[in-house]
């Protein structure tokens, strides 16, 4: 907030706790309201790098102080948006603030979500000093709802080793992959680890040991390299060298470009879960948290950034984004683009992750390039862009 305000921006916090920095631009009355936004989001995973996210926070806020310093007069105003819960880190649930300004998030579903300690989304946001005047989920989703804008372009490494194998300075996303996460729990009756006999076990752990490489093959199966899925959490009670797991807690991630194709493999861990515990005399809950469908980015900003960043001189790309972002729900309320630039290996949700001050710059001015163009000043004033 501190650097929104020092850029000039006009600072608002919504509902949700998502922080707002806009600069309406010269007074002149062909304003169209809805701003032409930007931004990202500073939450991370566990053990992260410091770039996913945070490169589109201070790059959009950079971005537009840019074309504020340039003298540029845009007709509609510029945004930038810190989305507050992109990782489903705290939740369980991933891009809660754009996902309830796109209205796929209904109040149940946001009551539902609790963090590791109990608390739900509201409490930890009055608890934060959000959303005093909203007492509720209803109340809070309604207002996340007002929300409008006339584009959206978000800048963010590519998390990814193509560019940088490419040696391809800006990729300019077309689509983004749909994700889903399933929350499963195998649940047995444990006992000591020397005394039970291996026929009277029911061990947990080896249920999620088979779903996990039912899993793999089931994504393998598509032959597609678009398919991919993990068991990224896996949690086992009473998870002692010499107790039999009990309890298997797994959430597994499935995404695909192509939505059939993740449904498919979704759909086969759901028969593989219960044929697994129905073999092994296991209770289970199959638990579908999100099957979110894939995002078309718009064509004119797609040209927008690849002029932009001819104009820079530097080499694009085309290409899809295998990760998700906000602007997986910001395409399901306005024109959405996205701007990638390399890190290096294409490391990430990693603390080695990395991208270059040049890298970086680059991506910048092709994001305020590419906002000029869709907040429509005098066309006159790209040139001094
Ligand atoms: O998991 C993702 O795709 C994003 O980085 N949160
Ligand atoms: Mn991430
Ligand atoms: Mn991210």
């Amino acid at each position: 907030m501190s650097l929104m305000k020092d850029a000039g921006l006009k600072i608002s916090i919504d509902s949700m706790g998502s922080i707002f920095g806009t600069w309406s631009g010269s007074s002149g009355d062909r304003i169209d309201g809805r701003p032409v936004a930007t931004g990202s989001h500073i939450d991370a995973v566990p053990r992260a790098g410091a770039y996913d996210g945070t490169l589109g926070v201070l790059g959009g806020i950079e971005a537009i102080r840019s074309l504020k310093e340039s003298g540029f007069k845009p007709l509609k105003p510029l945004q930038v948006i810190m989305f507050t819960s992109e990782e489903p880190t705290r939740f369980g649930l991933s891009c809660i603030s754009s996902r309830a300004m796109a209205g796929a998030l209904d109040a149940q579903s946001l009551a539902r979500l609790k963090d590791v300690n109990g608390t739900t989304f509201v409490e930890a946001a009055h608890g934060a000093g959000y959303a005093l005047d909203f007492e509720d989920e209803k109340s809070i989703i309604a207002s996340a709802r007002q929300h409008a804008f006339s584009a959206f372009v978000e800048l963010h490494i590519e998390q990814g080793p193509e560019l940088e194998a490419d040696r391809i300075d800006i990729g300019a996303v077309t689509a983004i992959a749909a994700p889903s996460a399933l929350q499963v729990r195998f649940s047995g009756s444990g006992g000591h680890a020397g005394a039970l006999l291996m026929k009277y076990r029911n061990d947990a752990s080896l249920a999620a040991s088979e779903l996990a490489i039912e899993l793999e093959k089931a994504v393998l199966s598509t032959q597609s390299h678009d398919t991919v899925g993990t068991v990224g959490k896996w949690i086992i009670e009473p998870n002692a060298i010499n107790s039999v797991p009990r309890e298997a807690y797994l959430e597994i991630d499935i995404r695909d470009i192509d939505k059939a194709r993740r449904d498919y493999v979704l759909d086969r861990i759901r028969n593989a879960t219960e044929t697994i515990a129905h073999k092994r005399k296991l209770q289970y809950t199959f638990e579908v948290l999100n099957t979110d469908p894939p995002a078309q980015a718009d064509k004119a900003i797609v040209e927008a950034i690849q002029e932009g960043a001819k104009r820079f001189g530097l080499s694009s790309k085309s290409m899809v984004s295998r990760a998700y972002h906000d602007s997986l729900f910001m395409a399901q309320l306005t024109r959405m683009g996205m701007i990638f630039i390399p890190c290096e290996g294409g490391k990430s949700h990693r603390p080695d992750e990395f991208a270059s001050s040049d890298d970086i710059a680059n991506g910048i001015k092709v994001l305020a390039y590419t906002m000029a163009k869709l907040a429509g000043g005098e066309s006159h004033q790209h040139s001094e862009l």
